[in-house]
């Protein structure tokens, strides 16, 4: 008798998991995302390396931009993109699917077993003293276990640097650490055969002054997604600080990779910037998870606020990257689309 009510358990578990196989939620043990500095100096070089791997492999665009390897395919998909998804409703959850296909690439093209990490800028940010260094903790922009540190300084002209951005301290290539010149490439949007380095123009006063806890507090107190998305990216100005400015224009400035719109992907740190906007985001949406895997708004085109919103079946391409997915998809770090988690959260 109990080996047939075995049996007869064992067949409904069966049948019900094939029948039910179509809205089964396939996001089995989600990679645990950490802040850098939580991750071991191990841990820190396999990321390192899994980055220098994807720079070795193949390209997937067919040279989109100049694309000549598969982590430029991401800088091009990104910049070939640029004026659609800036101060956009989908901007958050299109940067969302970004970051999480670059993940997804370094687990299964590059052997990694990690998690993308994030950069808590923050937890460096002075509330008091916008001039402090302190922000460049030494652990993320260390040589042997970070992401090397500042471009040497050169000058810009006044056409480069419309803004009259004050306070830049460097312009100029890596000088040291993984990515430094000579050892790290950029060849989307150069001319054919030609590359770049990778550039950091330091900007302290922004870093601290865009990066305060109390600006996230700001944006993670808003009632709706459409003010959310709003206040994340705020309006594209100095005079006003915004999140995801901080660490754009903080490491990017003026001449450096991160600091350009359309190339930002350049810079290895732009994953782990806008990995820490993401959990701005998710922790925001965990305050009310039932309105907030299901809500969306804001513009469809750039800017204009009265204009058409996004809605939840709005698709987000990444081109050759991974399938089109629709935003309600994205909304879920936990669904069949996406699958990580942050640790602690
Ligand atoms: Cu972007």
């Amino acid at each position: 008798m109990r080996f047939a009510s075995l049996f007869l358990s064992l067949g409904l578990l069966s049948l019900s998991g094939e029948t039910l196989a179509g809205c089964v939620n396939t996001c089995r043990n989600p990679p645990q995302r950490k802040e850098w500095r939580e991750l071991r100096k191990h841990e820190r070089l396999e990321y390192l390396e899994a980055v220098r791997c994807l720079a070795s492999k193949p390209d997937v665009t067919g040279g989109l931009e100049n694309a000549t390897n598969l982590y430029q395919s991401f800088q091009a998909t990104h910049s070939q993109q640029t004026p659609d998804i800036h101060w956009v409703g989908h901007f958050a959850l299109w940067h969302r699917y970004f970051t999480a296909t670059y993940e997804k690439y370094l687990r299964e093209q590059c052997g990694y077993r990690g998690a993308q990490p994030y950069w808590n800028w923050a937890l460096d940010a002075s509330a008091t003293d916008n001039s402090s260094m302190a922000v460049y903790n030494a652990e993320l922009f260390d040589a042997r276990y970070g992401f090397g540190g500042n471009g040497y300084f050169v000058e810009s002209t006044a056409e480069e640097n419309p803004f009259n951005l004050t306070g830049r301290t460097g312009g100029g290539c890596v000088k040291d650490g993984p990515f430094r010149e000579g050892q790290f490439f950029l060849n989307v949007k150069q001319p054919k055969g030609q590359s770049d380095c990778l550039r950091r123009d330091f900007i302290p006063w922004i870093l601290n002054y865009f990066a305060r806890q109390s600006l996230v507090n700001h944006v993670e107190s808003q009632d709706d997604y459409t003010s959310f998305a709003r206040a994340l990216e705020n309006i594209p100005s100095f005079t006003q600080p915004n999140i995801h400015g901080s660490g754009h224009f903080g490491v990017g400035g003026v001449l450096g990779t991160l600091g350009n719109s359309a190339l930002s992907p350049g810079d290895p740190l732009f994953y782990l910037h806008h990995c820490n906007l993401d959990r701005v985001l998710w922790q925001w949406q965990r305050k009310d998870l039932p309105k907030r895997l299901h809500q969306v708004g804001g513009p469809v085109t750039p800017m204009d606020y009265g204009g058409k919103n996004v809605t939840l079946d709005f698709e987000i391409n990444i081109g050759k990257l991974a399938p089109n997915a629709t935003l309600e998809e994205l909304l879920n770090p936990q669904g069949n689309v996406l699958c990580y988690g942050y640790h602690g959260l």
